[in-house]
């Protein structure tokens, strides 16, 4: 799971939020993933994972140590041959023929033209953290290696099918190769004494340095060809081992296949056929997967999702995650991924008309230390027709500047009798997001986004240049340790014109714009500290918007799954929703209480939507829970929800 719809989202408000500017670009990434995007957006520390390996080393050195316990994975790292051993002892995996799977119209049959139902489960996100296929034999992952006890659970689930992820580099040499062979050889036996199907998935193309750091991999991020991926060579091994193993239900040849400049989707489809072309040179008749190319608007130069291959023993897949705000709620280490999103889910954004920027400008504080900043009362009505949100500014500025306990209010002209707005995180405490399900320190506040144009002085080395913007956890007004928001101009190069650095709610998953009233004037202030500078930069001041809301409910995620749906009739081919699913942790958090029920509905939607037009499926996973910060899993261990709920999908 990677992939974003959110970009276009994203390009619409890229223009929110900003002072006196033409769209930012620290705030409009382009669809691409999301780990991609937080690359792209953030700055320094922020687009590394660094400051996530002493945890993910922890982790490592309790697999190592056998003691880890994941939700209700706990194995001893014997489990997986002994289990193994016993099943072959028996005699349960043995040769099953009939079971081979072909593609019939739009129907999935058996040898002896059966439908079968592909409904189930994808397994595991972890592939990103398996450094070696070392650690798929020893085992050091059960977040990620399926044992007998997980067939059994899947059995008992009603699973007829996983979506089995693996990484290019496990077949990277003869060593890797065997390693890997000898598990998969080890899971076939499984799906065969469980009766349950493997799709193989080749779902992360990672090199050495990238598979260590956790990063996203080169086919998605753009220079494939540079890094010398042989995707035909891949395939081609795997046919050749398995091309008479009838429990492999089809090859999902590329997860998420992303095209770009020099890559076009026409270039995505001849390379599919070579791998066709390859896999059936091998005799080998297996179902075949071709995925959606997802990626720059120029470069799908072909019409529809899919683009039909000459073969007819292929199946069209696709991926779904709509509305994203909600289904990637807490989705790693990245507030603009906020809890809370509800389902249905209004995605709301503005487009700036201009703002009210005659409150004070400040240059200074006395002694460095903390003043309250008020605003003028400002009768909005008179300057917009349209909504309005609060920003926080400090466009060329030379030192460095902290706000806190941001206040807005209201007051009737009439009465003048003065009224609180709220606003999100005003105090700027600690935003939740989740590494598994513990919430972890976040650099970036929830709720406020920077805009800004200034330049660091050292890009390229964020590591000796720390980011100029984030939530600082050591400084706040009140000294209680909730933080504040800051700005340090001191590493950055500022333009020659249209300067400008400012925090602001309009832009984000859930931006914050508020009606104008008018018999009402506003007003907005906070405290401040400013530090070494030498001019009157620092405001605070009102933006304008034109909003725009679009509801995401059934109908529009019916709207969105027709457009595959009916490509597959009009080809008379099969079409899979390889992946759906939502993330966990928002269902144990406390201020949420309704997630759980949101988020049963929003599977029983899909999944209904799904299964009445006969469009087979694989849920988003099975296990990972609390073993990456994306959280996806169905099994968290306080809450047995999404487990209850999609088991009676199957
Ligand atoms: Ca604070």
């Amino acid at each position: 799971m990677k992939y974003s719809f959110l970009g276009i989202f994203f390009c619409a408000l890229g223009l929110a939020g900003c002072l006196n500017v033409s769209a930012p670009s620290l705030m409009a990434p382009s669809a691409t993933s999301t780990r991609a995007n937080l690359g792209s957006v953030l700055p320094g520390n922020y687009s590394s994972f660094s400051h996530w390996l002493p945890w993910l080393d922890s982790k490592v050195a309790q697999r190592t140590a056998n003691t880890v316990t994941v939700g209700q994975w706990s194995k001893p790292a014997a489990d997986l041959d002994t289990s193994l051993l016993i099943s072959l002892s028996t005699g349960t995996y043995a040769p099953a023929p009939e079971k081979f799977l072909s593609v019939s119209g739009q129907v999935v049959v058996d040898q002896n033209s059966t439908p079968v139902t592909l409904r189930g489960l994808s397994t595991s996100n972890g592939v990103y953290w398996l450094k070696t296929s070392q650690e798929l034999v020893d085992p050091y992952a059960p977040w990620f290696v399926l044992y007998d006890a997980d067939y059994a659970a899947m059995q008992s689930m009603g699973v007829k099918v996983i979506r089995f992820y693996m990484q290019y580099y496990w077949l990277k040499d003869a060593l890797s190769q065997n390693q890997f062979f000898h598990y998969l050889d080890q899971q076939l036996a499984l799906a065969h004494k469980y009766n349950i199907y493997i799709i193989l998935n080749l779902h992360y193309f990672g090199v050495d340095w990238e598979v260590n750091q956790g990063l996203d991999d080169g086919f998605f991020t753009g220079d494939q060809y540079s890094r010398g991926y042989d995707l035909v060579n891949f395939w081609d091994l795997i046919s050749k081992r398995y091309k008479d193993e009838s429990m492999i239900a089809a090859y999902d040849l590329i997860n998420e296949p992303r095209v770009r400049t020099g890559f076009k989707e026409s270039n995505l489809t001849a390379l599919y056929t070579s791998m066709i072309q390859k896999i059936r040179s091998n005799s080998d008749s297996h179902i075949i997967m071709v995925a959606e190319a997802t990626g720059d608007a120029a470069s799908l130069d072909e019409p529809g999702p899919f683009t039909k291959q000459s073969d007819n023993n292929i199946i069209y897949t696709f991926h779904y995650y709509e509305p994203f705000e909600f289904t990637h709620q807490a989705y790693y280490k990245d507030t603009q991924y906020e809890l809370g999103a509800e389902y249905p889910f209004t995605t709301r954004w503005g487009d700036y008309t201009g703002g009210y920027y005659s409150n004070p400008y400040w240059q200074s504080t006395t002694g460095n230390t903390w003043q309250y900043y008020q605003g003028n009362w400002v009768d909005l009505s008179a300057l917009t027709t349209g909504q309005f949100s609060v920003s926080l500014s400090a466009g060329r500025l030379e030192g460095r500047v902290w706000f806190d306990e941001i206040v807005l209010e209201s007051r009737n002209k009439s009465t003048l009798l003065v009224t609180n707005i709220p606003l999100k995180n005003a105090t700027f405490t600690l935003p939740k997001t989740y590494v598994g399900t513990t919430p972890q320190p976040s650099f970036l506040p929830a709720s406020w986004y920077f805009t800004g144009n200034w330049i660091p002085n050292n890009a390229t080395d964020y590591a000796s240049n720390p980011s100029a913007y984030y939530r600082m956890d050591t400084a706040s007004h009140t000294a209680d340790g909730s933080g504040s928001l800051f700005l340090d101009a001191t590493a950055v190069t500022w333009p020659v014109s249209n300067a400008y650095a400012s925090w602001g709610q309009s832009a984000g998953i859930m931006p914050s714009f508020f009606a104008v009233d008018s018999n009402s004037e506003y007003r907005v202030s906070a405290w401040i500290k400013i530090e070494a500078n030498t001019q009157w930069v620092v405001s605070i001041n009102h933006d304008f918007f034109t909003t725009h809301e679009v509801l995401k409910n059934k109908a529009y995620l019916q709207t969105g799954l027709n457009a595959y749906f009916n490509w597959g009739q009009t080809n008379s081919v099969p079409v899979f929703c390889g992946e759906f699913g939502v993330t966990n942790p928002s269902m144990r958090d406390s201020g949420f209480p309704n997630s759980p029920a949101m988020q049963t509905n929003w599977i029983n939607d899909m999944t209904d939507i799904l299964n009445t037009a006969s469009v087979p499926w694989t849920y988003h996973v099975y296990k990972s829970y609390e073993q990456r910060g994306d959280v996806f899993g169905l099994f968290n261990p306080d809450d047995a929800t999404l487990q209850n709920t999609l088991k009676t999908k199957f």
